[in-house]
Formats: structure tokens, sequence, C-alpha cells
């Protein structure tokens, strides 16, 4: 591939602290939503007692070896490192007046370490989770006061990391609230459109609380959205299949119009009236909604299809998103299905609605892995799978998009999100661990890590 990608392309993968770190109660840490969920964003709430064991509450104990990691993403050549801050390790609880010491002075060494390499952090404020407190005992994103509870995080944060930390990114996937609500936004997952989405309009607001914050105290920093990039397509070319995939397209976006225009869209009204849901939007929350963000980012792992035919409806409900297969396409081990030119339709089409730098920060292939006898990992689907979409994205660039980076999710093997699994791996390092919580969480290089080392020398130009 000629050299398509910018000279200051930022590379590297990304990762989220409740995915990662583990010591999940370690130096004053409180509960979170993940925590609560030990069996992933669609398995229901435990209620926990100090002591008893999840996947994630070691996942693969980054919070003790991150300098070993680190170490190995620079032997990667990363020039960027995606991962949060677990709001938890700051305000256990979510509404304490003053921080927790211990947790921000593991990320000041968290960034300490990455700053070592000139990695650059790119800090995800809230990734799938929030203190279980703030649920219990405000009924989360439900509450308005929680928009000051998590402006007070987000200002601690940007306060204390003002120098280290110049990239920044609101709510991971906030899009998927309606899919995940107590991930999403702290709700019984039974909760009705309507609080939902009163919820959601409460996260847009503290979206553009902290966007506004981030600006008055990192002047230099930028601060982004995070979308997952679900891109969907009409099953047929019926006119009444494509005006259905223009709607539910917009319900996926929506999210980022609010974050990137600073108002709700025009069809929002009929949408909302539609469905009888009348949410609460004040004038101030109009005003705070203004502060709008850098930068968009989102996630791109599949696309979908989208048909008014019912018999198919039902048929793929329970699918993930529950989206109807596309017959030209192969799937992951996962049914996730596989489209690289999807990423390269969604990039143009983000950019052509905002005009705004778009970030790449989550894709990847999550599939089983069998080392060989000798311990050897030749993951050569997850070569071919990141290399085909990295052209995808060469080819987006030259069609005119503005992008300040990719970092490929999971780049070390860690706990999955949907079903808290740790054989569903993403890793150019291997993680000896397996879904019972068995193994030395030894870390091993794959194949894949030697391929993305030369990627990433080569600024994209040996792909
Ligand atoms: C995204 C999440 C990530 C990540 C990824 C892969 O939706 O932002 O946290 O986990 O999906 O999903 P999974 O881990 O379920 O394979």
């Amino acid at each position: 591939m000629s050299q398509q990608f910018p000279n200051n392309f930022l590379w590297g993968g990304a990762v989220a602290a409740n995915q990662v770190e583990g010591a999940y109660l370690t130096d004053g840490k409180g509960l979170s939503t993940s925590d609560v969920q030990p069996k992933g964003i669609f398995g229901g709430v435990v209620e926990r007692v100090a002591g008893d064991s999840g996947i994630k509450d070691v996942a693969i104990d980054f919070y003790h070896r991150y300098p070993q990691d680190i170490k190995l993403f620079a032997e990667l050549g990363f020039s960027c490192l995606r991962t949060s801050i677990a709001w938890t390790r700051i305000f256990p609880q979510g509404d304490e007046l003053e921080p927790n010491e211990a947790g921000l002075a593991f990320y000041d060494r968290l960034f300490d370490e990455m700053a070592k390499y000139n990695i650059t952090p790119l800090v995800t404020l809230s990734h799938y989770e929030m203190p279980y407190g703030l649920v219990i005992n405000h009924g989360g994103w439900g509450s308005r006061q929680t928009i000051e509870f998590f402006e007070r995080y987000a200002r601690t944060v940007f306060q204390r990391y003002q120098h280290k930390v110049k990239h920044w990114l609101t709510f991971n996937e906030i899009n998927m609230s309606l899919h995940a609500p107590l991930t999403g936004v702290g709700l019984p997952e039974d909760s009705s459109p309507q609080a939902v989405y009163q919820a959601i309009h409460h996260q847009l607001v503290a979206s553009a609380k902290a966007v506004k914050a981030c600006h008055e105290i990192i002047p230099d920093a930028k601060i982004g959205n995070m979308l997952l990039g679900g891109l969907l397509y009409p099953l047929s070319s019926k006119p009444e299949d494509v005006m259905e995939t223009l709607q539910q397209n917009r319900e996926w976006l929506f999210f980022g119009d609010v974050q990137v225009r600073g108002s709700y869209p025009a069809y929002m009204k009929r949408f909302f009236a539609d469905r009888g849901i009348d949410i609460t939007i004040t004038a101030e929350d109009r005003s705070a909604l203004k502060s709008t963000v850098d930068f968009i980012s989102f996630s791109y792992y599949m696309t979908g299809c989208v048909t008014t035919d019912e018999e198919l409806n039902q048929k793929a409900r329970g699918n993930i998103l529950s989206m109807v297969p596309n017959p030209h396409l192969p799937s992951s081990d996962w049914g996730w299905q596989i489209d690289p030119q999807g990423i390269r339709i969604l990039m143009n089409e983000l950019y052509d609605r905002y005009q705004k730098p778009l970030f790449i920060v989550e894709n990847g292939l999550g599939a089983y892995d069998k080392p060989d006898a000798d311990g050897a990992i030749n993951d050569d689907y997850r070569i071919a799978y990141l290399n085909d979409h990295l052209v995808q994205i060469g080819e987006a660039i030259a069609d005119g998009v503005e992008v300040l980076g990719y970092t490929s999710w999971g780049p070390i093997d860690l706990v999955s999100a949907s079903k808290a699994e740790f054989s569903k791996r993403y890793g150019f390092i291997y993680v000896d661990r397996d879904d019972e919580g068995n193994g030395t969480l030894e870390r091993r290089r794959k194949k894949s890590f030697y391929w993305y080392q030369g990627i990433i020398q080569s600024n994209g130009a040996s792909l």
C-alpha cells in the first residue's frame, strides 16, 4: 500500500480498566456496575461480598503488572494507548466530596510509565462502568444529581493529570445504553424507554459539561465522544427496508448528533412522540449541550442488516443487537460478521455528517487461540482481519477523511465485555488464563505481535 497514513498518525491499542486491571477492591476502590456483573454486560447483577470471585476481579492483573505490559506495548512501537480510569478508584461510592488519593496515585504511576516510552495516553472517563453506590443510592443516570457527581470526578482527573493526558473521551459506546441499561446508564435492565432516554439525556449533558471542563482546565487538550460504530445496511432494495435502515441508523447516531452539533436533531421530536416518550430538557441543559466535542471516536467490529420482514426479524432476536445477518459476509467464532469495507463506508458517512476528525479507538477479532505444541500462537486469522480493515482505513484516508489514529481493541488478551469470557481473545500478546480463572498470567508474544510491529514501523506502508 502506498503511504496513506499521515506522519503524526497515532498507532496503538485500547483496553478498559474493568477488563484488565483486576484489584477490584484494592487501595480503597469501590464496587462498580462492572463488578456486580461478573457474567458480562448482558449477564445480570450479582450482589457481591468481599472475597468471592469473578473473572474480572483479577482480570489480567494489569494493576500490578502494568510496567511489564507497557514495556511490551513500547516494543510493539505504540505511540498511543487507550485506557480508562475506573471512576470507583477516584470516588469509590461516587458521591464523596473528596477523591481517594491512592486511586489517583495509581494513574499517576501508569501515565508516568507510558511517558517513559513516549506513549500518548488516550483516556476514557467512563468505560462501561460507574460507581455501584450511585446506582443504589441515587438511581444512576436516572437522577439529575449524577451529572454533578460526574462533573466533580471529571474536573478532579483533568486537574490532576492536566500535564500528562491531552487526549480524552467521555463515555464509551454511549449509544449502547438502550441495549444494556445497567452498563450504560445505571438503570435496571427492564427500564422503560422513557426512563432510559431521560437517563441518556442526563448523560449527554454530563458529557458536554466534561467537554467544557476539559477545555477550561487543559486548553491544549482534545476531547472526543465515543460511539459504537453500528453501521446497518438495508437487507433489500425495497424502499421500506431503506427507510427502516435510515431510522435505525439514526437511533445509533442520535448520540453523536447531540455531542457533535450541540442540540437534539429534528428527527428526535417525532421519534419521541411516536413512542410516547416525553423527556425533561431544561434551558440550562440546552445551553450546556452547546459544548461540543473536538473529534469523534468509535469502535468498529461488524455490520448488520435491517429488514421490515417480521419473520426474519423474529429469527434475529437474541443475536447480538438483533441485527439480521448479511448473506454476503462471513462471521467470526462469535457470529460477528466480518466486513472490512464497512469501516471505509462508516468513516466516510461519519466524516460527511460531522466534518470532524475521526479516531478509530476499537477494532479487532475476538477468536479462540490454540497454542502449538511448542507454545507458539500462529494467529493468521487475526492478522488477516486487521490487515483487511487497515487497508480500508487507508482507503478512507485517501477518500479525504481526517483520521487521528487507530487503537486496536485488546492488544493484550483481556476479559470480554459481553460475556466476561477469557477465551475470546483479541491480543497480540497472549495471557495464560482460562475462563475458570486458572493460569499463570504469563505474557507471550503471538505471531500477530511481529506483524503489527511491522505495520507501525512502516506507518502502514507494509500493509
Ligand atoms: C466494545 C467494548 C469493549 C470490548 C469490545 C469487544 O463494545 O467497548 O469494552 O469489550 O466491545 O466486545 P467483547 O469483549 O464482548 O468481545
